[in-house]
C-alpha cells in the first residue's frame, strides 16, 4: 500500500479504515507538535533541505525538498507485509508470525515497545540546542534530518502502542511526550538518553555509537514474532543508516581536520590553533563507547532469553545464523571478573544473548575506527585511536562493580580516580571543544575544527543552501 500524504497523519496502514485509532492518533498528533515546539529543535529555520519518505520499497523511497520543519510529514510506514513469513526462533518457531498480540506476551512486547519509543524523542530533546552551533549549513540540515526521522520513530512506537495495546497503550503513548532526558523527576528510560549532547562533537559520537546501538536493537525487534513490529523496525533501519553516516563522516572529518592542524603547526597541542586535539577526541570515543555499551543490559539476562524463546526478540541475523534457533543446548562465553581477574565463563546461551548482541555492535564499531586511523595515516600522522576495553567505565552489567583501564588492566578505586582525567573527557577538555563551538551559516563555508564533507546531500555541492533562516 503506498504512502498517503493527502490525510492528516500520512500512513500506509490503511488509518482511514479504522476510524477509532484514527481518532486516537490525531488526538495524540497535537501533543506531539506541542513537544516538538518546546523540547525539539531551539533555532527558528524557514525552512531545510529535509528527506520526507515517500514510498517504502528499495528503491526511490525518499524525496528531498526545502520544508518548514514543523510542516514535516510524519507518518506510519511499515515495510511491506510478506504474507507467508514465519516464527524464525524460539519456542514457536516456524509458526506464522502474529498479526495481532498474543496475551501472554502482552507486558513484555508493550515494554519493548515503550523502551525503544522512549529512545527517540530522548535524543531530540539531547539535541535540541546544537542548532545554535552547528559548523556549516550541511551540517545543520543533517542535524535537521535526523531529528525529524527520530520523530518519525516515536510515531512508529506510538502507532504500535495505540493500535494493538488499548487503553494501556495510549496513556504509555502519552507518557513518552513527559518524561525528558536529563529531567530529575522524569528522566528518559536509559542512561545514555539522560546524558548532554551540549557540542558537535558528541554528536558526531552519539550518532556513531549510540545511533548504531540503535541499528543493532532495531535489527533484533525486526526478527520478531509480532508483525506489525518488525515491519515497522525494517522500515526505520532504512532512515536510521544516514544517521550513521552523519557520525562516520562526522568523526572522519574532525580527525582529518585534526591532523592537518598537526602537521601545520607540528605539535600535538593543537587547541591554541583552535582544533581539538587527538587525546580529547579518544576520550571523548572512550565516554561515548562506554555509555552505549551499556545499553545492551546485561551480559547474563533471563529477560533477554524470555524475549528469545517467545519470539518477541531474535538476535542479529537470525536467519544467517548455523544454529538450531532455539538454543536450548548450546552454551557461549562471557567475560567478568572473578577473585580480582578478568576471566571468562561458559553459560548458557540463551542466557547470554544480551553478550551475542554487543559482539555484534563491538565489531562494527571497530570498522570506524579502522577508518579513522586510516585518516590519520593519510593525514602523515603517527598516533592512532582505540576502542577501549569493554569493561571500560561500565554502569550496567558484570564489570560495572570494578574498575577497568582503557588497556583492559583491572585497577582499584584508588587508581582509576588518579587517572580518570587521561581517559574521560574532563571539564577543561569540554569546554576547549565547546569554545569552538560557533555557527557558521554562510553557504559553503566551514568553521575551523573540522574539515569539510567530500560531498553534498543528495547531489546537491557542499555550497548549496540547505537552511534558510527567517
Ligand atoms: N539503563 O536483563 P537486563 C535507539 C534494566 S537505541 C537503565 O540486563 P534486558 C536510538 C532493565 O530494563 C535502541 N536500565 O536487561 C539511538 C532491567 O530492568 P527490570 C533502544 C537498564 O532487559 C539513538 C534490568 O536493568 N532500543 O533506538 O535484557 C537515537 C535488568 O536488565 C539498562 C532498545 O533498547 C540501561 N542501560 O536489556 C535515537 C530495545 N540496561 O526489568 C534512538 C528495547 C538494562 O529489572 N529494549 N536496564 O526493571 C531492550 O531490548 C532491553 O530492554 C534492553 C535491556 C536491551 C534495553
Ligand atoms: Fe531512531
Ligand atoms: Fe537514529
Amino acid at each position: 500500500m503506498p504512502i498517503d500524504y493527502s490525510e492528516k497523519i500520512p500512513n500506509n496502514v490503511d488509518l482511514a479504515g479504522d476510524r477509532k485509532l484514527q481518532r486516537a492518533l490525531e488526538s495524540w498528533q497535537p501533543n506531539f507538535l506541542n513537544w516538538w515546539k518546546t523540547m525539539g529543535p531551539a533555532v527558528p529555520t524557514e525552512d531545510v533541505y529535509l528527506r520526507t519518505a515517500v514510498a517504502v520499497g528499495r528503491e526511490g523511497w525518499a524525496h528531498f525538498d526545502h520544508v518548514a520543519m514543523e510542516e514535516y510529514r510524519w507518518g506510519v510506514f511499515l515495510a511491506e507485509r510478506n504474507a507467508d513469513r514465519r516464527i524464525a526462533f524460539g519456542e514457536q518457531k516456524g509458526e506464522p508470525v502474529w498479526q495481532q498480540v498474543p496475551g501472554e506476551y502482552r507486558a513484555d512486547l508493550q515494554r519493548l515497545i515503550v523502551i525503544q519509543g522512549d529512545t527517540e524523542p530522548a535524543s531530540v530533546e539531547q539535541q535540541r540546542r546544537l542548532g545554535e552551533t552547528a559548523p556549516s549549513l550541511y551540517d545543520l540540515r543533517n542535524l535537521f534530518q535526523v531529528n525529524v526521522e527520530e520523530g518519525r520513530h516515536l510515531w512508529a512506537m506510538v502507532y504500535l502502542l495505540h493500535a494493538f495495546f488499548g487503553r494501556n497503550g495510549r496513556e504509555e503513548a502519552e507518557a513518552l511526550l513527559q518524561r525528558n532526558s536529563g529531567d530529575l523527576d522524569s528522566p528518559r528510560i536509559l542512561g545514555a538518553f539522560n546524558e548532554e549532547t551540549p557540542d558537535w562533537l558528541s554528536f558526531y559520537m552519539f550518532t556513531y555509537f549510540t545511533d548504531r546501538d540503535g541499528k543493532y536493537q532495531l535489527g533484533t525487534l525486526k526478527e520478531s514474532a509480532f508483525d506489525p513490529l518488525s515491519r515497522t523496525c525494517e522500515f526505520m533501519l532504512k532512515e536510521e543508516a544516514h544517521h550513521m553516516f552523519v557520525g562516520t563522516t562526522g568523526v572522519d572529518r574532525v580527525v582529518a581536520r585534526s591532523a592537518e592542524l598537526m602537521r601545520e603547526h607540528d605539535t600535538e597541542d593543537i587547541a591554541p590553533h583552535g582544533g581539538i586535539p587527538l587525546d580529547v577526541i579518544q576520550k571523548y570515543i572512550n565516554f561515548h563507547y562506554s555509555v552505549s555499551l551499556d545499553l545492551f543490559g546485561s551480559e547474563q539476562s533471563t529477560n533477554a532469553a524470555n524475549y528469545f524463546t517467545a519470539g518477541l526478540k531474535g538476535r542479529w541475523q537470525e536467519e544467517r545464523r548455523k544454529d538450531d534457533h532455539v538454543l536450548t543446548e548450546d552454551s557461549a562465553h562471557i567475560q567478568l571478573v572473578r577473585d580480582g581477574e578478568l576471566t571468562s565463563d561458559e553459560v548458557p546461551a540463551l542466557l547470554a544473548l544480551n553478550n551475542d548482541l554487543r559482539t555484534e555492535y563491538i565489531s562494527d564499531c571497530q570498522s570506524g575506527l579502522k577508518r579513522w586511523n586510516r585518516v590519520l595515516e593519510q593525514g602523515g600522522v603517527d598516533q592512532r585511536l582505540t576502542l577501549p576495553h569493554v569493561g571500560f567505565n561500565r554502569d550496567v552489567g558484570l564489570f560495572s562493580e570494578h574498575h577497568i583501564t582503557p588497556k583492559g588492566d583491572l585497577v582499584g578505586a584508588d587508581a582509576w580516580e588518579a587517572n580518570r582525567d587521561r581517559w574521560l573527557p574532563t571539564e577543561a577538555d569540554k569546554t576547549h571543544v565547546r569554545s569552538l563551538m560557533r555557527p557558521v551559516y554562510e553557504p559553503g563555508k566551514i568553521a575551523g575544527w573540522i574539515a569539510p564533507p567530500s560531498h553534498g546531500i543528495n547531489d546537491k555541492p557542499f555550497e548549496y543552501e540547505y537552511v534558510h533562516f527567517p
